[in-house]
């Protein structure tokens, strides 16, 4: 016979049937009955953090670090509104995620009562999908949808508002848990269509300069290792967006670099230059598209992507391909193999000769400016360099946004998938610590450092007090150039030097001592010849968080950067020199 449970239960209950083990969340009115629930089982341990935004960002990055859906609870109200930012997040990176809201009693709803926000309605424009739920026995049918919805097709949070009366200890229903789910109106692809497939193939051998566009998708698809087969067999270039970094190896000899508003000046200047490119799980999103009139001008495009509203959403696309990546690019591996045609090697090597030409001249490490570390302040790039020579370049890398983060994206090679965790489409300053936080509960063995500026930390710095109580030895590493770099740098650039909001005067705190007053170890650097030994003295340090504050030149500006409304070609290199 079946248990009978209260509604409380029972979600807990289904998330533990679902396989969930972490939680992360903030207790409140509306949701007490779920987390008496909570208080009596082992199964399902729930992690307190000490902003609900802060559960998103760590469940968020719980689930880039493991392909598993993340999990967040909070109350109504303010505790759902403060999940918001998170669940944004989230969605513009379609990253899995399920947020369990508690919402006020179905009969006050609609009545302004204590703590009532229209979650639904609030929620709507950044979800997948959402449920609001007034009946216990819906509770495990829901549940179960709501994992499927957000881990297939093209991934994404789903909301699941819980109304307090749906969870009430007193009323109980006989449970179950269902094995599968069907849902006539959602169907994601499993396969791509072949004939287009072989079209592909046929396009991308006919290729005299082709490239190969990696984004996010790849890395979300689980299809890095077909990514690396299907360029090893090609040999041709290959460039990452943002969000695709380690889906194809950082340090492999093919790799151009990331591309885009921050790309490298060899990746930007193989795609404006382009006649065919094969883009894979990457949306053409301005920062990498920028003018999209002038963009790519001469390239015949192929776009493979699980979602099919993603096609010519921004730019047309020549060769459209709807499915996952990993099985279109398995099969197109299997027409390659079948194929009688050859790449056409002449124009290939003439290609590179152009393409290593371009690395030559205006690489990321052609002439690196940040020597001058060795003889006045720290250069940013540095610190990452350092960052990845003391790591072995195996850590899992978190960041924020501004200049930081792309110091973070260009000089830290990302060799394997799930290694980088990054807002990359929302942009979201916060996200860094927390995102640690959930990479380290998901992986309690490998190195965890937040690179970040001294203005995004702040944003989330309360959550060094929830790694003192979990012990999370995370590392944080905070470029601290005293200003919003990012925006001063955009002032510096478009408005004169009116440095309009971007600088704290004094206010700055020590960090050093705010590490210590939540339990932690905090270190200043300030000079070059210090930087090294000071990061392998942190990560020696395996139990505890270090937070390193790091002294940097705050005139840098990061390049490459787009001119703006301009084409890929079009980049400033430098302070002073514009393609
Ligand atoms: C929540 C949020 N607010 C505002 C911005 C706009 N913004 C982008 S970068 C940046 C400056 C970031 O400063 P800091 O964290 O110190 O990094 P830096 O650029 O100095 O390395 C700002 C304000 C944002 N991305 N996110
Ligand atoms: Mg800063």
């Amino acid at each position: 016979m079946a248990e009978m449970l209260s509604g409380g239960d029972a979600l807990i209950r289904a998330l533990e049937d679902e396989g969930v083990e972490l939680v992360f969340g903030y207790p409140g009115g509306a949701a007490l009955h779920i987390y008496d629930a909570i208080f009596r089982q082992q199964d399902v341990q729930h992690i307190l953090v000490r902003h609900e935004q802060a559960a998103t960002h760590a469940a968020d990055a719980y689930s880039r670090s493991t392909g598993r859906v993340g999990t967040v609870l909070v109350t109504s109200g303010p505790g759902a509104t403060n999940a918001i930012t998170g669940i944004a997040t989230a969605y513009m990176d379609s990253i899995p995620m399920v947020v369990i809201s508690g919402q006020v009693f179905s009969t006050k709803i609609g009545e302004d009562a204590f703590q009532e926000t229209d979650m639904i309605g609030v929620s709507r424009p950044i979800v997948k999908h959402s449920f609001l739920v007034t009946k216990a026995e819906d509770i495990p049918k829901v549940v179960k949808k709501a994992y499927y919805l957000a881990a297939s097709g093209r991934p994404g949070p789903v909301v699941i508002d819980v109304t307090k009366d749906a969870t009430s200890p007193h009323e109980k229903f006989p449970y179950s848990y269902p094995e599968s789910i069907e849902m006539r109106s959602y169907q994601p692809v499993k396969k791509g269509h072949s004939g287009q497939i072989r079209k592909a193939v046929n396009t991308l051998l006919g290729a005299q300069r082709p490239v190969i566009y990696i984004g996010g998708g790849a890395v979300l698809g689980n299809a890095s290792k077909e990514v690396r087969e299907l360029a090893a067999t090609l040999g041709y270039p290959v460039t990452n967006t943002l969000m695709g970094l380690g889906a194809f190896p950082g340090s492999h000899k093919q790799n151009l670099g990331m591309l885009g508003m921050h790309g490298t000046y060899e990746a930007n200047m193989a795609m404006h230059h382009a006649d065919v490119i094969l883009a894979l799980g990457a949306r053409f999103d301005d920062r990498t598209t920028n003018n999209v009139k002038k963009y790519c001008p001469d390239a015949t495009i192929i776009h493979v992507d699980i979602d099919p509203t993603s096609i010519s959403k921004t730019v047309p696309v020549h060769i459209p391909i709807v499915g996952p990546i990993d099985s279109v690019v398995q099969e197109m591996l299997g027409v390659l193999g079948e194929s009688k045609a050859k790449t056409d090697a002449e124009a290939l090597e003439t290609w590179w000769e152009r393409c290593n030409a371009w690395r030559e001249q205006h690489g990321i490490n052609a002439k690196p400016n940040h020597e001058l570390s060795k003889r006045s302040l720290i250069k940013p790039q540095d610190v990452v360099k350092a960052l990845y020579k003391v790591t072995g370049g195996k850590a899992i890398v978190t960041s924020d946004v501004g200049q930081h983060q792309m110091f973070a994206a260009q000089y830290y090679l990302f060799d394997e998938p799930r290694q980088w965790l990054n807002s990359g489409g929302l942009g979201t300053m916060g996200y860094g610590l927390p995102a640690a936080m959930g990479a380290r509960f998901a992986h309690p063995d490998r190195d965890v450092a937040c690179i970040t500026g001294e203005g995004s930390i702040q944003m989330c710095i309360q959550e060094l007090s929830t790694c003192k109580q979990y012990h999370l030895p995370v590392k944080i590493i905070n470029l601290n150039n005293q200003a919003l770099g990012m925006v001063k740098q955009w002032q510096d650039m478009n408005y004169e030097g009116r440095y309009s909001q971007s600088l704290y005067e004094e206010s700055l705190p020590d960090f050093v001592k705010l590490a210590e007053a939540y339990g932690h170890v905090g270190m200043k650097v300030t000079k070059f010849e210090d930087l090294e030994a000071k990061l392998e003295e942190c990560f020696a340090m395996k139990d505890k968080l270090v937070f390193m504050d790091i002294y940097v030149d705050p005139t840098e500006h990061v390049y490459p950067m787009l001119v703006p409304e301009a084409s890929m070609r079009d980049m400033w290199v430098s302070k002073t020199e514009r393609t």
